[in-house]
């Protein structure tokens, strides 16, 4: 891949669908909980299966004030609970993912009154990171331009991260005296290890999408005018495939890395035994031995 103007490029297009996937499994056309979009800094738009919530300040790079952060924890909650919503892509409108907690809010320290004691306004966040760790769904960070103090935590959050080149990674918190928040220091050294997450965490330099693919950041980084392409193919291939088995991978994934071999695969058998009786993996067998590709329902 050429190198234009001295920036590293990512490599190419990511998660085609695969034929064996069940691409041509019908879009969901019922709502068991419609959800709100009339946000004031959000914009949430559903395709098939896919809802898709872009953070709205593109004048801030999309900052943290309270509106949009109550907003995004309503439109995650709902997400969850919205069975027509089987794959959940979060973005940013303009060119960032995001820039954290609105600086604005933080002048003056505590004795400002702006924000109170921090850590009762940091439960709010908290709420945001369980809402995408627990929903029953694959939820997707899709970064471009810069991610950074809160806004990159919440992207390492997701269950997936997309990157277009042009991503800027930045845990900015030390820039301003301050400690990663938003699950930074638990997400950042399970993605990259200890000794990387200090480096990222005390420097506070930025890693570029490139970077971030090769250090495990993200899943993948693509050229930035292949990311929207990109991002909807996962976003839709993932729409379409079992969504329940997916609930039930999470689930497996996230507990087995806190756990023994004994506790994982004690795990994975009461997973199976709620994965085998899915209509899902009946109909994919079914369709497996009938030599045709299966037709995932979410059920
Ligand atoms: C902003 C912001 C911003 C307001 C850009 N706020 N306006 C901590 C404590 C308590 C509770 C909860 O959470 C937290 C967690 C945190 O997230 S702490 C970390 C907060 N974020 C930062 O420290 C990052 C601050 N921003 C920056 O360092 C730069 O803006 C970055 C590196 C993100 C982007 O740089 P550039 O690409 O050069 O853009 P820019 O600086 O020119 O920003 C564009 C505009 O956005 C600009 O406004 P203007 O009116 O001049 O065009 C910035 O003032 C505004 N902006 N981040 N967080």
């Amino acid at each position: 891949m050429p190198q234009q103007g001295g920036r590293k490029r990512c490599r190419g297009r990511a998660w085609q669908e695969m034929p064996q996937q069940g691409g041509a499994s019908p879009a969901p056309t019922t709502k068991e909980h419609s959800m709100r979009t009339d946000f004031q800094h959000l914009i949430v738009k559903q395709d098939g299966g896919v809802l898709m919530i872009t953070m709205n300040r593109p004048e801030v790079l999309n900052a943290f004030n309270d509106i949009m952060l109550s907003e995004l924890t309503e439109a995650v909650e709902a997400a969850a609970q919205d069975e027509a919503v089987r794959c959940v892509v979060l973005t940013g409108a303009g060119r960032a993912f995001g820039s954290g907690q609105d600086l604005h809010s933080l002048a003056g320290g505590r004795s400002s009154g702006a924000i109170g004691a921090v850590s009762e306004h940091l439960k709010k966040y908290h709420r945001v990171v369980y809402a995408i760790r627990e929903m029953p769904k694959p939820v997707i960070a899709a970064v471009r331009g810069v991610a950074a103090g809160i806004s990159c935590n919440i992207a390492l959050a997701c269950d997936l991260r997309i990157a277009a080149d042009d991503a800027r990674f930045i845990e900015a918190f030390a820039r301003i005296g301050l400690v990663p928040d938003g699950g930074g220091g638990y997400f950042l050294t399970r993605l990259v290890g200890v000794g990387k997450a200090l480096e990222l965490s005390m420097l506070a330099d930025e890693v570029r999408g490139p970077e971030a693919e090769r250090i495990g950041l993200v899943n993948k980084c693509v050229p930035l005018e292949e990311f929207e392409d990109a991002t909807q193919a996962l976003a839709q291939r993932l729409a379409k495939g079992p969504t329940r088995a997916y609930a039930l991978i999470k689930k497996l994934i996230y507990t087995s890395a806190e756990s023994d071999l004994q506790t994982s695969m004690r795990l994975e058998g009461e997973l199976q035994d709620m994965a085998f009786e899915t209509e899902d993996h009946q109909n994919a067998v079914v369709a497996f031995l009938q030599k045709r590709p299966p037709e995932y329902k979410g059920r």
